[in-house]
Protein backbone atom coordinates (compact mmCIF):
# COMPACT_ATOMS: atom_id res chain seq x y z
CA UNK A 1 0.00 0.00 0.00
CA UNK A 2 1.32 3.01 -0.90
CA UNK A 3 0.99 6.41 1.32
CA UNK A 4 0.89 9.84 1.34
CA UNK A 5 1.25 11.93 4.49
CA UNK A 6 2.85 8.91 6.17
CA UNK A 7 6.28 6.76 5.93
CA UNK A 8 5.43 2.65 6.37
CA UNK A 9 8.07 0.11 6.54
CA UNK A 10 8.48 -3.38 8.45
CA UNK A 11 12.21 -4.80 8.74
CA UNK A 12 13.58 -7.19 11.19
CA UNK A 13 10.41 -7.08 13.62
CA UNK A 14 10.37 -3.67 13.78
CA UNK A 15 6.95 -1.47 11.78
CA UNK A 16 7.95 2.52 11.27
CA UNK A 17 5.71 4.57 11.21
CA UNK A 18 6.85 7.95 10.17
CA UNK A 19 4.46 11.26 9.80
CA UNK A 20 5.20 12.82 6.47
CA UNK A 21 3.81 16.42 6.46
CA UNK A 22 7.14 18.21 7.08
CA UNK A 23 5.95 21.54 5.58
CA UNK A 24 3.32 21.41 8.06
CA UNK A 25 4.96 20.10 11.15
CA UNK A 26 3.52 16.70 10.66
CA UNK A 27 0.29 18.20 11.16
CA UNK A 28 -2.44 15.60 10.91
CA UNK A 29 -5.35 16.11 8.57
CA UNK A 30 -8.13 13.48 7.58
CA UNK A 31 -5.68 11.59 5.49
CA UNK A 32 -2.85 11.26 7.53
CA UNK A 33 -5.30 10.04 10.14
CA UNK A 34 -6.60 7.24 8.16
CA UNK A 35 -3.07 6.30 6.60
CA UNK A 36 -1.94 5.94 10.12
CA UNK A 37 -5.18 4.05 11.33
CA UNK A 38 -4.45 1.86 8.07
CA UNK A 39 -0.79 1.10 9.19
CA UNK A 40 -1.32 0.26 12.54
CA UNK A 41 -4.30 -2.26 11.04
CA UNK A 42 -0.81 -3.59 9.70
CA UNK A 43 0.81 -4.00 12.65
CA UNK A 44 -2.51 -5.00 14.53
CA UNK A 45 -2.68 -7.96 11.99
CA UNK A 46 1.33 -8.83 11.64
CA UNK A 47 2.50 -11.53 13.27
CA UNK A 48 5.98 -10.45 11.98
CA UNK A 49 6.01 -7.26 13.91
CA UNK A 50 7.04 -7.25 17.22
CA UNK A 51 8.22 -3.37 18.34
CA UNK A 52 6.78 -0.62 16.63
CA UNK A 53 8.62 2.54 15.88
CA UNK A 54 6.88 5.98 15.85
CA UNK A 55 8.58 9.56 14.66
CA UNK A 56 8.34 12.61 12.41
CA UNK A 57 10.08 13.91 9.09
CA UNK A 58 11.74 16.99 9.18
CA UNK A 59 11.94 19.66 12.24
CA UNK A 60 8.95 18.67 13.67
CA UNK A 61 7.31 15.96 15.66
CA UNK A 62 4.12 16.74 14.92
CA UNK A 63 1.61 20.28 15.54
CA UNK A 64 -1.15 18.21 16.19
CA UNK A 65 -4.55 19.03 14.51
CA UNK A 66 -4.00 21.08 11.23
CA UNK A 67 -5.84 23.77 12.08
CA UNK A 68 -6.51 24.38 8.67
CA UNK A 69 -8.43 21.48 8.32
CA UNK A 70 -12.17 22.02 7.01
CA UNK A 71 -13.40 19.75 9.35
CA UNK A 72 -11.82 21.67 12.24
CA UNK A 73 -11.42 25.44 10.63
CA UNK A 74 -13.61 28.01 12.18
CA UNK A 75 -16.40 28.65 9.04
CA UNK A 76 -19.67 29.91 8.70
CA UNK A 77 -21.00 26.29 10.57
CA UNK A 78 -19.67 25.59 13.86
CA UNK A 79 -17.59 23.02 13.68
CA UNK A 80 -17.99 19.55 16.02
CA UNK A 81 -14.79 18.99 17.50
CA UNK A 82 -15.92 16.34 19.18
CA UNK A 83 -16.44 13.96 16.39
CA UNK A 84 -12.82 14.60 14.95
CA UNK A 85 -11.44 13.14 18.54
CA UNK A 86 -14.42 10.67 18.75
CA UNK A 87 -13.08 9.30 15.25
CA UNK A 88 -9.38 9.86 14.87
CA UNK A 89 -7.71 11.11 18.15
CA UNK A 90 -9.43 8.56 20.71
CA UNK A 91 -9.51 5.63 18.75
CA UNK A 92 -5.20 6.37 17.58
CA UNK A 93 -4.76 6.94 21.68
CA UNK A 94 -5.99 3.63 22.35
CA UNK A 95 -4.57 1.68 19.54
CA UNK A 96 -1.13 2.91 20.34
CA UNK A 97 -2.01 2.17 24.40
CA UNK A 98 -3.04 -1.11 23.91
CA UNK A 99 -0.86 -2.74 21.33
CA UNK A 100 0.54 -5.98 22.42
CA UNK A 101 3.66 -5.22 21.48
CA UNK A 102 6.56 -2.09 22.89
CA UNK A 103 6.11 1.01 21.16
CA UNK A 104 9.12 3.35 21.10
CA UNK A 105 8.17 7.17 20.22
CA UNK A 106 11.28 9.14 18.97
CA UNK A 107 10.29 12.92 19.09
CA UNK A 108 12.59 14.33 16.63
CA UNK A 109 11.78 18.12 16.87
CA UNK A 110 8.23 20.24 18.20
CA UNK A 111 5.58 18.28 19.67
CA UNK A 112 2.59 20.62 20.21
CA UNK A 113 -1.39 19.79 20.84
CA UNK A 114 -2.36 16.55 19.90
CA UNK A 115 1.08 15.91 18.89
CA UNK A 116 2.83 16.57 22.64
CA UNK A 117 0.18 13.99 23.89
CA UNK A 118 0.33 10.94 21.36
CA UNK A 119 4.08 10.38 22.34
CA UNK A 120 2.89 10.12 26.37
CA UNK A 121 0.72 6.60 24.76
CA UNK A 122 3.96 4.89 23.96
CA UNK A 123 5.89 3.13 25.97
CA UNK A 124 9.68 4.31 25.73
CA UNK A 125 9.62 7.89 24.55
CA UNK A 126 13.34 9.26 23.26
CA UNK A 127 13.47 13.02 22.11
CA UNK A 128 15.94 14.72 20.54
CA UNK A 129 18.13 17.49 22.35
CA UNK A 130 15.91 20.05 20.14
CA UNK A 131 12.57 18.58 20.25
CA UNK A 132 10.59 20.53 22.78
CA UNK A 133 6.42 19.84 23.96
CA UNK A 134 4.33 22.54 23.86
CA UNK A 135 0.40 21.96 25.26
CA UNK A 136 -0.74 24.36 22.41
CA UNK A 137 -4.43 23.99 23.30
CA UNK A 138 -5.07 26.66 25.67
CA UNK A 139 -3.69 29.48 23.44
CA UNK A 140 -6.56 28.29 20.55
CA UNK A 141 -9.34 27.79 23.31
CA UNK A 142 -9.43 24.28 23.87
CA UNK A 143 -8.67 21.89 26.49
CA UNK A 144 -5.84 18.77 25.94
CA UNK A 145 -6.97 16.23 24.37
CA UNK A 146 -5.49 12.88 23.25
CA UNK A 147 -5.37 11.49 26.77
CA UNK A 148 -3.01 14.08 27.95
CA UNK A 149 -5.23 15.12 30.93
CA UNK A 150 -5.13 11.93 31.99
CA UNK A 151 -1.32 11.43 31.61
CA UNK A 152 -0.11 14.64 32.27
CA UNK A 153 -1.14 14.88 36.35
CA UNK A 154 0.39 10.78 36.38
CA UNK A 155 3.38 11.54 34.91
CA UNK A 156 4.29 14.99 36.09
CA UNK A 157 2.17 15.90 39.06
CA UNK A 158 -0.97 18.33 39.26
CA UNK A 159 0.82 21.34 39.33
CA UNK A 160 3.17 20.81 37.00
CA UNK A 161 0.45 19.50 34.34
CA UNK A 162 -1.78 22.81 35.50
CA UNK A 163 1.10 24.91 34.74
CA UNK A 164 1.92 22.86 31.40
CA UNK A 165 -1.72 23.08 30.29
CA UNK A 166 -2.85 26.77 31.60
CA UNK A 167 -0.06 28.47 30.54
CA UNK A 168 0.79 26.31 27.03
CA UNK A 169 4.52 26.92 27.30
CA UNK A 170 7.61 25.57 25.44
CA UNK A 171 9.06 22.65 27.77
CA UNK A 172 12.39 21.85 26.42
CA UNK A 173 13.50 18.07 25.96
CA UNK A 174 16.26 18.70 28.92
CA UNK A 175 13.09 19.59 31.31
CA UNK A 176 10.55 16.64 30.28
CA UNK A 177 13.25 14.38 30.92
CA UNK A 178 13.93 16.10 34.14
CA UNK A 179 9.85 16.28 35.16
CA UNK A 180 9.76 12.54 34.01
CA UNK A 181 7.70 12.97 31.05
CA UNK A 182 9.47 11.44 28.65
CA UNK A 183 12.23 8.09 28.68
CA UNK A 184 15.49 9.56 27.27
CA UNK A 185 17.17 12.67 25.73
CA UNK A 186 19.98 12.16 22.77
CA UNK A 187 21.69 14.37 20.12
CA UNK A 188 20.03 15.12 17.62
CA UNK A 189 22.28 13.79 14.97
CA UNK A 190 21.89 10.24 16.88
CA UNK A 191 17.84 9.79 17.17
CA UNK A 192 17.00 8.24 14.30
CA UNK A 193 19.52 5.39 14.82
CA UNK A 194 19.70 5.33 18.70
CA UNK A 195 16.04 4.58 18.10
CA UNK A 196 16.25 1.67 15.45
CA UNK A 197 18.92 0.44 17.37
CA UNK A 198 16.48 -0.36 20.29
CA UNK A 199 14.00 -0.81 18.47
CA UNK A 200 15.62 -3.86 16.84
CA UNK A 201 17.07 -4.69 20.19
CA UNK A 202 13.72 -5.10 21.40
CA UNK A 203 12.13 -6.87 18.70
CA UNK A 204 14.63 -9.68 19.78
CA UNK A 205 13.35 -10.14 23.26
CA UNK A 206 10.40 -12.01 24.59
CA UNK A 207 8.39 -9.88 22.84
CA UNK A 208 4.70 -11.38 24.17
CA UNK A 209 6.01 -10.92 27.80
CA UNK A 210 6.96 -7.00 27.55
CA UNK A 211 3.17 -6.63 26.22
CA UNK A 212 1.84 -8.16 29.28
CA UNK A 213 4.10 -5.82 31.38
CA UNK A 214 2.69 -3.09 29.86
CA UNK A 215 -0.66 -4.19 30.45
CA UNK A 216 -0.16 -4.62 34.17
CA UNK A 217 1.80 -1.73 34.57
CA UNK A 218 -1.00 0.20 33.15
CA UNK A 219 -3.69 -1.44 35.24
CA UNK A 220 -1.69 -0.74 38.05
CA UNK A 221 -2.94 2.87 37.99
CA UNK A 222 -6.75 2.07 38.66
CA UNK A 223 -6.17 -1.10 40.46
CA UNK A 224 -6.35 -1.63 44.15
CA UNK A 225 -3.20 -3.36 45.65
CA UNK A 226 -5.12 -6.82 45.81
CA UNK A 227 -6.67 -6.47 42.25
CA UNK A 228 -3.46 -5.47 41.29
CA UNK A 229 -1.98 -8.92 42.92
CA UNK A 230 -4.71 -11.09 41.30
CA UNK A 231 -3.81 -9.50 37.85
CA UNK A 232 0.09 -10.30 38.35
CA UNK A 233 -1.06 -14.01 39.07
CA UNK A 234 -3.17 -14.05 35.51
CA UNK A 235 -0.81 -12.20 33.46
CA UNK A 236 1.86 -13.98 34.97
CA UNK A 237 0.00 -17.61 33.98
CA UNK A 238 -0.01 -16.03 30.41
CA UNK A 239 3.27 -15.49 30.69
CA UNK A 240 4.55 -19.04 31.85
CA UNK A 241 2.38 -20.68 29.00
CA UNK A 242 4.30 -18.55 26.26
CA UNK A 243 6.71 -20.62 23.82
CA UNK A 244 9.61 -17.51 25.11
CA UNK A 245 9.27 -18.58 28.49
CA UNK A 246 10.18 -21.98 27.87
CA UNK A 247 12.85 -20.82 25.16
CA UNK A 248 14.37 -17.77 27.98
CA UNK A 249 14.61 -20.87 30.75
CA UNK A 250 16.22 -23.03 28.65
CA UNK A 251 18.92 -21.13 27.07
CA UNK A 252 19.71 -19.76 31.00
CA UNK A 253 19.86 -23.60 32.25
CA UNK A 254 22.40 -24.40 28.49
CA UNK A 255 23.84 -21.14 29.15
CA UNK A 256 23.06 -19.87 25.93
CA UNK A 257 21.84 -16.99 23.79
CA UNK A 258 17.99 -17.24 23.97
CA UNK A 259 16.12 -17.06 20.84
CA UNK A 260 13.20 -15.34 21.23
CA UNK A 261 10.11 -15.64 18.74
CA UNK A 262 7.44 -13.38 20.49
CA UNK A 263 4.92 -15.95 21.48
C1 LIG B 1 0.58 24.24 10.95
C2 LIG B 1 0.30 23.76 12.24
C3 LIG B 1 -0.99 23.24 12.50
C4 LIG B 1 -1.54 23.74 10.29
C5 LIG B 1 2.31 24.45 12.22
N1 LIG B 1 -1.87 23.25 11.49
N2 LIG B 1 -0.35 24.22 9.98
C6 LIG B 1 -8.31 18.01 18.03
C7 LIG B 1 -9.57 17.93 17.41
C8 LIG B 1 -10.04 18.87 16.55
C9 LIG B 1 -9.65 20.08 16.40
C10 LIG B 1 -8.67 20.78 17.05
O1 LIG B 1 -7.62 20.18 17.66
C11 LIG B 1 -7.45 18.99 18.15
C12 LIG B 1 -6.21 18.76 18.85
C13 LIG B 1 -5.08 19.71 18.63
O2 LIG B 1 -4.03 19.29 18.29
S1 LIG B 1 -5.32 21.36 18.97
C14 LIG B 1 -3.74 22.05 18.83
C15 LIG B 1 -3.35 22.29 17.41
N3 LIG B 1 -1.96 22.70 17.29
C16 LIG B 1 -1.52 23.90 17.62
O3 LIG B 1 -2.23 24.76 18.09
C17 LIG B 1 -0.09 24.19 17.31
C18 LIG B 1 0.03 25.19 16.18
N4 LIG B 1 1.40 25.41 15.83
C19 LIG B 1 2.23 26.19 16.51
O4 LIG B 1 1.89 26.75 17.52
C20 LIG B 1 3.61 26.40 15.96
O5 LIG B 1 3.59 26.05 14.61
C21 LIG B 1 4.68 25.54 16.67
C22 LIG B 1 4.89 26.09 18.10
C23 LIG B 1 4.28 24.07 16.75
C24 LIG B 1 6.00 25.65 15.91
O6 LIG B 1 6.33 27.01 15.72
P1 LIG B 1 7.46 27.43 14.68
O7 LIG B 1 8.65 26.57 14.88
O8 LIG B 1 7.63 28.91 14.80
O9 LIG B 1 6.88 27.03 13.24
P2 LIG B 1 5.72 27.78 12.42
O10 LIG B 1 4.64 28.21 13.32
O11 LIG B 1 6.35 28.77 11.52
O12 LIG B 1 5.14 26.54 11.55
C25 LIG B 1 5.79 26.09 10.37
C26 LIG B 1 4.72 25.83 9.33
O13 LIG B 1 3.88 24.79 9.81
C27 LIG B 1 3.83 27.06 9.13
O14 LIG B 1 3.42 27.07 7.79
P3 LIG B 1 4.04 28.14 6.75
O15 LIG B 1 3.31 27.86 5.48
O16 LIG B 1 3.81 29.50 7.31
O17 LIG B 1 5.50 27.79 6.67
C28 LIG B 1 2.63 26.74 10.00
O18 LIG B 1 1.47 27.37 9.58
C29 LIG B 1 2.53 25.24 9.84
N5 LIG B 1 1.84 24.65 10.98
N6 LIG B 1 1.40 23.91 13.00
N7 LIG B 1 -1.30 22.73 13.71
Amino acid sequence: MSYQHILFSIEAGVATLCLNRPEQLNSFNTLMHQEVREALKTVQNSAEVRVLLLTGEGRGFCAGQDLSDRNVAPGAEMPDLGLSIERFYNPLIRTLRELPIPVICAVNGVAAGAGANIPLACDLVLAARSASFIQAFCRIGLIPDSAGTWALPRLVGMARAKALTLLGERLSAEQALEWGLIYKVVDDAELRDQAIALARQLATQPTYGLGLIKRSLHASLDNSFEEQLTLERDLQRLAGRSEDYREGVAAFMEKRTPAFKGY
